[in-house]
């Protein structure tokens, strides 16, 4: 039977009959008349009709990867940062300018109802933003994938901010409907939890060990499309969501104990409640792990479901790759040994060298404490088959280990997946950097780190499995879509092509020399700064001026990524104006947007976030710097934030401390949409300082190398404080209540914590930081020379599509091939 869909697909670039089928959806999906839609409906209505453009291509494109005997990644990862989905569905499908014209033939104003849609908020920052990137790099590229993750009820908290400290909201995301799910409960899972251990009895008198679970949950998929630009291809993102198997229990809701009778039920939805629940509790860590298991194990088990089921097991690895995103779903290690031996049969050294070549390990960060560990007791309680197995991968693997390095014990205990204080815990890195074929980070200085000092003895032992994928960011989302201007002008001057080979951006190069071009640009920059401060008068009530240097730091508040060394800067600025030292109207007028959300346990980053914002409150009412210098703090800062932020940005502030950023992938997006970097040599910024030239980025600070030697010679925070008046003079401002009304108590803790131990070294990049700041300053100065820098950085910045990276991750991990679709 022929489907009609295909037609419909190519019909609705006609407006009439987009309007007639977004009518139709109103009428016959949503329910509504036309004369009673409220702009909900209208979003609804048109989510739907964008998404028939794209039914038909999302049917085939599994067909067509099915028949092939493609092979699949499945990316795994707790998080996917989506953002908005209807402005992209919109220009993957190439619908843009029809919905538009059609919509507007109605009456229907499509940025109002652009502006209506809620973003899923289903990550906490650059690890889930790199998720979906991925995703879209994928689909544009025709490679058969599937990212697996899971649908949390409430993403990324909503930040409030009362009285300058953070309040967190819950994200009711979903409470409107959302076009772009569709659930297929028919297709649960069933995951197991608790339970024992039993002996059984294999083929020919074999021992076997089954797993009896004490529990079980239902993981309901929710597939979402995920299409590729302008191709045929549209993959799927399928998000478990978690339900009690047999609903409530209506036996003891008929006596009236309403409670009980939904115990079981809430306890099973509990686990895709939330987003990264607290886990300072032993309540939390549970749930987290019950979180890591449950998606891990619907997705394993969704693809060997998927695969015709005389698939040999011998020949996955042909079939399918699990990319971990991080060590959140390395639990899928020994859950994938249990199903090869448990329920295929598989002996153990066959099993281990299938898993071992379908899994690969993404490492994302330098902090020894952001390295995840559990407890035996509680996977010995949560997954007793799982934790037995996790015991035998590394007794293998320690018999390995004496076999190379006899006698070195000390060694084996290093490596060992196991630690044994100061509770006895499974090392989830370490499990995953023995079962993966390929371990990679995310930038070759955070490579480099990862083999010489966080995973340097298993770097020692398998050099081999080693290896870098610098990270990216798609051009669809965070130039095409977010800067339509800039956009539109680089297409003017070299064509589409760069929105799928981001590096004819290079192209562009000798248009730095050209006056008219500079203008141009220089013009849109203009119109971006514009648009962002209509948004944030309209959203924050902020009142800025576009004739400033917007100069940004977006991105989740981190001591190591030392917003606080940003504040120092700011108050200095601010209290040699106020001293005299300084005469305003020499100063290049600035505004300093912040955007940071903190980890609703962190205390330190909450107590920096009430200090930008006390800050913010006294530089922005002092007429002595008014005009020169304003900040602004949005508050909760997302993906449709940093949409309008980023375009709008003359000056990307990357100033985490040498040695800690594994990557950043803000910095690349401003880098992209021409804001010159002041940055340390860190993460991706040490990549992009080498694309871009040396001319075109304000470098600062010390290098990994001099922090760890600072470190070593026994680093004193108070000598810099001592020998630099800028520095004294700036603390000192803030220890004496300058900016708190006097009260000298309330931001005690962070200048007592700069002072005496200060660990991501502020001051002593301080002065460093300031000479860039005056740098940058100069440079702006000359308005002609700056633009022709941003245009270079546009121009230098290709090497950060997304599309690369999944270039490498196949060249260097994957090894799977485009499957196109039409
Ligand atoms: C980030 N990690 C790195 N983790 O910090 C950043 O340098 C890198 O660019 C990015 O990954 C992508 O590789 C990160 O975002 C998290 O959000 C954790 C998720 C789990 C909870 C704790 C935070």
């Amino acid at each position: 039977m022929t489907t009609v869909l295909p037609e419909l697909g190519r019909d609705l670039a006609d407006p009439e009959v987009f309007k007639r089928e977004f009518l139709e959806e109103l009428r016959f999906g949503q329910g509504v008349v036309r004369e009673r839609a409220t702009s909900n409906d209208l979003f609804m209505a048109l989510g739907r009709t964008v998404r028939q453009a794209l039914m038909a291509r999302w049917i085939d494109t599994l067909d067509h990867q099915m028949a092939a005997e493609a092979k699949f990644v499945a990316y795994l990862s707790a998080e996917f940062l989506l953002g908005r989905q209807l402005d992209n569905a919109l220009l993957a499908a190439d619908l843009e300018q029809t919905a538009r014209q059609a919509l507007a033939e109605l009456g229907i104003d499509i940025d109002q109802l652009k502006g209506a849609e809620v973003e899923p908020g289903l990550g906490n920052g650059g690890l889930g933003r790199l998720a979906a990137c991925y995703m879209d790099s994928l689909a544009t590229m025709a490679i058969p994938a599937v990212g697996y993750g899971i649908r949390y009820e409430y993403g990324i908290f909503r930040q409030e901010f009362l009285e300058g400290r953070q309040k967190e909201r819950p994200d009711t995301w979903l409470t409107l409907g959302n076009p772009w799910e569709f659930p297929h409960p028919e297709m649960a899972k069933t995951v197991g939890f608790g339970g024992h251990v039993e002996a059984a009895a294999g083929d020919s008198g074999t021992q076997r060990r089954r797993w009896v679970p004490a529990t079980e949950v239902l993981g309901v998929p929710y597939n979402y499309m995920v299409p590729g630009y302008r191709c045929g291809t549209v993959n799927t993102l399928r998000l478990w969501s978690a339900q009690a198997p047999q609903g409530f229990d209506l036996k003891i809701f008929n006596t009236g104990d309403y409670d009980r009778a939904v115990k079981a039920q809430n306890e099973a939805e509990n686990i895709t409640k939330v987003l990264y629940p607290e886990d300072s509790t032993p309540q939390g860590k549970r749930l987290r792990l019950q979180q890591q298991y449950f998606f891990v194990a619907c997705s394993i088990r969704d693809f060997f479901d998927l695969l015709p089921h005389d698939t040999a097991m011998q020949r996955l690895p042909e079939r399918v790759v699990f990319q971990l995103n991080d060590t959140h779903p390395v639990i899928g290690i020994p859950e994938f040994m249990r199903i090869l031996i448990d329920e295929k049969g598989l002996e153990w050294e066959e099993a281990w060298e299938i898993t071992q070549r379908c899994f690969a390990y993404t490492c994302h960060t330098l902090l020894p404490e952001a390295l995840e560990v559990w407890p035996v007791s509680l996977l010995e309680s949560m997954l007793p088959r799982h934790m037995e197995l996790i015991y035998e991968i590394n007794d293998w693997f320690l018999r390995e280990l004496r076999e190379a390095y006899p006698g070195d014990e000390p060694r084996i205990r290093r490596m060992s997946i196991i630690q044994e204080s100061p509770e006895r815990s499974v090392r989830m890195a370490y499990l995953a950097t023995v079962a993966a074929s390929r371990v990679n980070g995310v930038a070759e200085l955070h490579s480099q780190l990862l083999r010489e000092k966080v995973l340097r003895d298993f770097a020692e032992h398998r050099p081999d499995k080693f290896t870098n994928v610098t990270n990216g960011v798609t051009p669809r989302r965070f130039v095409r879509l977010a800067n339509p201007g800039l956009s539109a002008l680089v297409t003017e001057r070299i064509g589409d092509g760069w929105l799928t080979d981001l590096e004819q951006l290079r192209n562009l190069e000798p248009y730095a020399d050209d006056a008219d071009f500079r203008a141009a640009f220089a013009q849109v920059k203009r119109a971006n700064k514009v648009r962002a401060v209509e948004m944030l008068a309209r959203r924050d009530g902020l009142t800025i001026s576009p004739d400033t240097m917007f100069d940004v730091m977006v991105k989740r508040l981190h001591e190591y990524k030392r917003q606080t060394l940003k504040l120092l800067h700011i108050v200095s600025v601010h209290q040699r104006v106020r001293s005299g030292e300084l005469d305003p109207g020499t100063l290049v007028p600035r505004t300093v947007l912040f955007g940071a959300k903190a980890a609703p346990g962190y205390r330190t980053a909450k107590e920096i976030i009430a200090l930008i914002n006390a800050v913010a409150a006294e530089v922005n009412n002092d007429p002595a710097v008014q005009g020169r210098l304003v900040v602004g703090f949005p508050a909760n800062y997302n993906v449709t934030l940093a949409e309008t932020l980023i375009p709008a940005a003359d000056l990307s502030e990357q100033i985490s401390l040498a040695g800690k950023e594994a990557s950043g992938t803000g910095n690349m997006k401003f880098a992209l949409n021409g804001a010159l970097t002041v940055g340390t040599l860190d993460g991706a910024n040490v990549e992009i300082l080498e694309l871009v030239g040396s001319e075109n980025f304000f470098l600062f600070g010390l290098n990994e190398a001099q922090v760890v030697q600072t470190q070593e010679q026994g680093y004193r925070p108070g000598s810099y404080y001592e020998s630099d008046p800028r520095l004294r003079q700036a603390i000192d401002s803030i220890a004496s209540g300058q900016y708190s009304g006097g009260d000298t108590a309330a931001f005690g803790q962070i200048v007592d914590v700069l002072l005496n131990s200060d660990p991501f070294l502020a001051l002593a990049d301080f002065g460093s930081y300031l000479d860039a700041q005056e740098r940058a300053e100069a440079a702006y100065q000359d308005g002609e020379a700056w633009t022709r820098s941003a245009i270079l950085n546009v121009a230098r910045c290709g090497f950060f599509s997304s599309d690369r990276s999944i270039k490498d991750y196949l060249d260097r991990i994957w090894h799977a091939t485009p499957i196109p679709v039409r």
